[in-house]
């Protein structure tokens, strides 16, 4: 339901604001930051912060963050980057919010979405986006491959998400910078990090490992770090409080 209703959504956008257009963005020939690099660096703490309204999972979890004042205080909490829901119909995000997080922060910037057309990796740039996400459980290898690679071209990184072994195996491509281990299930939306311990061996050394969803506890992390994750991607933790910044804060110190 999602992917086809952002292929109406994309539609639309292309009459909106042609390629053409895209192209003229002050960011268009700036050149992006390193996920990768910053998920390495010894003063961060590997969390990859997320700002999401809502989710068909949970619902509302925060109708009224600041954009502005979230994404400067996860950074400043010791977050590695930020990510950034710009779904609007089904997470309550937009552009607008991924130009003002932009507009506020140096790190690297995850475009959060449902990549299906080269337009949106063009738009991700266009924005000023660092990262994409492309997800396993909706693309067939070829397109993982050309997105990836319009992606790399344009100087951004990819992090492809996977939930299972099966997925892993089917599109893993050099095409992509970053492997995501989804612990929840997009059909049962429940969470298990046991998802992100199981998979972890599989995924050849190359890729910088990120375990996705549903961490809420300190220790685990801790536990994730020995089994060779180097991110960690968290919203709802954070954004379920009416200050997430705060959350994230006391999270990592
Ligand atoms: C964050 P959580 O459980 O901490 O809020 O999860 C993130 O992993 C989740 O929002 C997510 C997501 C996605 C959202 C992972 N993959 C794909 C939309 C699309």
């Amino acid at each position: 339901e999602i992917v086809a209703n952002k292929r109406k959504e994309v539609e639309a956008s292309k009459e909106l604001y042609p390629v053409k257009l895209l192209e003229k963005s002050m960011y268009f020939d700036g050149k992006p930051v390193s996920l990768k690099k910053y998920l390495q660096r010894e003063d961060k703490s590997g969390i990859i912060a997320e700002i999401k309204r809502k989710s068909p999972s949970k619902g509302m979890i925060n109708a009224h963050v600041s954009v502005e004042r979230t994404s400067i205080g996860y950074m400043q909490a010791g977050a590695s980057g930020l990510s950034v829901l710009t779904d609007k119909d089904y997470f309550g995000g937009s552009p607008e919010d991924l130009k003002v997080a932009r507009s506020f922060n140096f790190c690297p910037i995850l475009r959060k979405d449902f990549m299906i057309d080269e337009y949106q990796v063009i738009e991700a740039k266009s924005l000023g986006a660092d990262v994409i996400l492309l997800i396993a459980a909706v693309l067939d290898k070829k397109e993982i491959e050309k997105l990836g690679k319009l992606a790399q071209g344009l100087g951004m990184e990819v992090l492809l998400e996977v939930h299972n072994e099966e997925e892993l195996e089917r599109s893993i491509t050099d095409k992509v910078d970053l492997i995501g281990v989804n612990n929840r299930n997009l059909k049962t939306f429940e969470t298990d990090v046991k998802t992100s311990m199981d998979l972890v061996e599989k995924i050849p050394a190359d890729f910088v490992k990120v375990s996705e969803s549903g961490l809420a506890d300190p220790e685990i992390i801790k536990e994730l770090k020995k089994e060779g994750f180097e991110g960690f991607l968290m919203g709802e933790t954070f954004m379920k409080n009416g200050r997430p910044e705060k959350a994230a804060k006391e999270f990592i110190k």
